[in-house]
């Protein structure tokens, strides 16, 4: 059908006709360019116009195994054919659901055996602040209600993933649900001052126990929490952090549940940020590389302590969607968790991220505009500043970004501007010589940036 109309379609026009895009400033799109993504393969993206792009964002952070991948459309062909689509309510399952959760159930952290199945990430958040509010409800505390989230926390976009997020311009729009609120993130490059990370990491957890004892545990449903906080700008927490959380939830009674959407399936060089950070989550959300991206689905692991109370005591949990457990989209998953552990995806990510850190520290860290090269695993991100010694931000936030990331695109690779943070996390399948030619891109952008607005910034 594509190829019928051909290249003389004017996409940017029909486009702006009819599509209606996500988090998108319509009239400024309609202004502008839009680019037609047609093909892609291994870590490579190619546009209508013949432009060869570098995908250092893997998708929007979950092409893990690459493009083009034969296994995952023979995985997801041979299911269509068998069984392309069947529920998993009213007593009947499918065995690729099975399956998955059994997979999942093996190399989740201990505990977390049992697995509750959706399309995207923001339905398993959904799903899991639902089971939190349950779980206590059943033990007759239905005061515990309050879900704690943080600042720059992205937990997806339905009513009650904005609402646990901390991204203010989604709480105007929709996310102001009662009974959520949040805490100071463990961001040290912006919030640290004098204190040193690992003081900060302590600090950072005092604030969601001091707001613990502002509310009253006994009002307090769960702690939600990204490992590291992705779209909020790959804010990586100080190693004092998570432990401290770990028992700050335990000591007051209060749920954890880690947010491992982008974290999930090797992305911080061990299969789970959770393992990266030692996390002992209660609940955990899955989605994005749980496919590769190659089809929707998520997935909440549910940790014995919860999955008990829920089996034995709530009677029936009313949630559930047409596609949980969906046959083609396990298919695909299974298929995907084979070519992780074939392929030592996740090692190879460990190492792969050291060499981006390497040669990044190289070549930026006396650059006058680069305030912190940080990253774990294969995620991180440039830190862009107006003065690299006191760590001051440019003013007018996320416009010196944005100018970076353009710049970045015309030179033929994909990061994303988060405020004045370039960010990336590019296919876990990237080579030693894509990690080169990937940093030696950023480089050159942050060069061009640097020749713009280097009246801007302090030498
Ligand atoms: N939790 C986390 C931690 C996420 O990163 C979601 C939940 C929601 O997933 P779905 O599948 O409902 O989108 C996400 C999604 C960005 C960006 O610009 C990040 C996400 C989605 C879209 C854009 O960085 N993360």
């Amino acid at each position: 059908m594509l190829d019928e109309i051909g290249g003389s379609t004017d996409w940017q026009k029909l486009d702006a006709a009819h599509h209606l895009h996500p988090f998108t400033d319509h009239k400024s799109l309609h202004a502008g360019h839009i680019r037609v993504i047609t093909h892609a393969g291994g870590i490579f993206l190619y546009d209508a116009e013949g432009h060869k792009i570098l995908d250092g964002m893997a998708g929007l952070w979950c092409v893990a195994a690459g493009y083009s991948r034969p296994e995952l459309v023979q995985a997801a062909a041979a299911q269509m054919t068998k069984l392309p689509y069947y529920n998993t309510f009213f007593k009947t399952t499918t065995e690729p659901a099975v399956l998955l959760a059994q997979r999942l159930a093996q190399i989740a952290p201990a505990g977390l055996n049992h697995a509750f199945f959706a399309s995207s990430g923001s339905e398993a958040v959904d799903t899991a602040l639902r089971m939190a509010r349950v779980y206590w409800q059943t033990l007759n505390k239905p005061n515990k209600k309050i879900i704690i989230g943080r600042e720059y926390g992205y937990h997806g976009s339905t009513t009650l993933g904005a609402s646990a997020g901390g991204m203010v311009d989604m709480h105007r729009q929709a996310g102001d649900m009662p009974n959520f609120v949040h805490v100071l993130p463990p961001y040290w490059y912006g919030y640290g001052g004098q204190m040193s990370p690992a003081e900060f990491g302590l600090y950072a957890a005092k604030q969601l126990e001091n707001k613990i004892l502002e509310l009253g545990a006994d009002n307090i449903a769960a702690f939600i929490g990204e490992p590291l906080q992705g779209a909020g700008g790959v804010i990586i927490p100080p190693e004092t952090y998570w432990p401290e959380v770990n028992r700050i939830c335990k000591a007051h009674d209060i749920l954890l549940i880690a947010d491992e959407v982008i974290c999930g399936f090797g992305r911080t060089g061990k299969m789970f940020g959770s393992d990266t950070f030692g996390i002992e989550p209660d609940l955990m959300t899955l989605a994005k590389a749980i496919t590769s991206g190659y089809l929707p689905l998520s997935a909440v692991m549910v940790g014995d302590r919860v999955a008990d109370v829920l089996i034995n005591g709530t009677g029936e949990f009313y949630h559930g969607f047409t596609y949980s457990g969906h046959p083609v989209a396990c298919a695909v998953a299974l298929a995907n968790l084979d070519i992780l552990q074939n392929e030592h995806l996740v090692e190879h990510a460990a190492a792969m991220g050291e060499r981006v850190r390497e040669k990044l520290h190289a070549a930026l860290d006396g650059h006058p505009m680069v305030g912190e090269v940080r990253g774990v695993g294969l995620i991180g991100a440039i830190e862009l500043t107006a003065d690299k010694r006191t760590r001051k931000f440019f003013a007018n936030r996320g416009r010196v970004g944005v100018i970076c990331r353009d710049y970045c695109i015309e030179n033929g690779l994909i990061m994303r501007a988060v405020r004045d943070s370039l960010v990336f996390a590019p296919p876990l399948i990237i080579t030693p010589e894509e990690v080169d030619l990937m940093v030696s891109l950023a480089v050159k952008s942050i060069e061009q940036t640097y020749a713009r607005v280097k009246d801007e910034v302090a030498v």
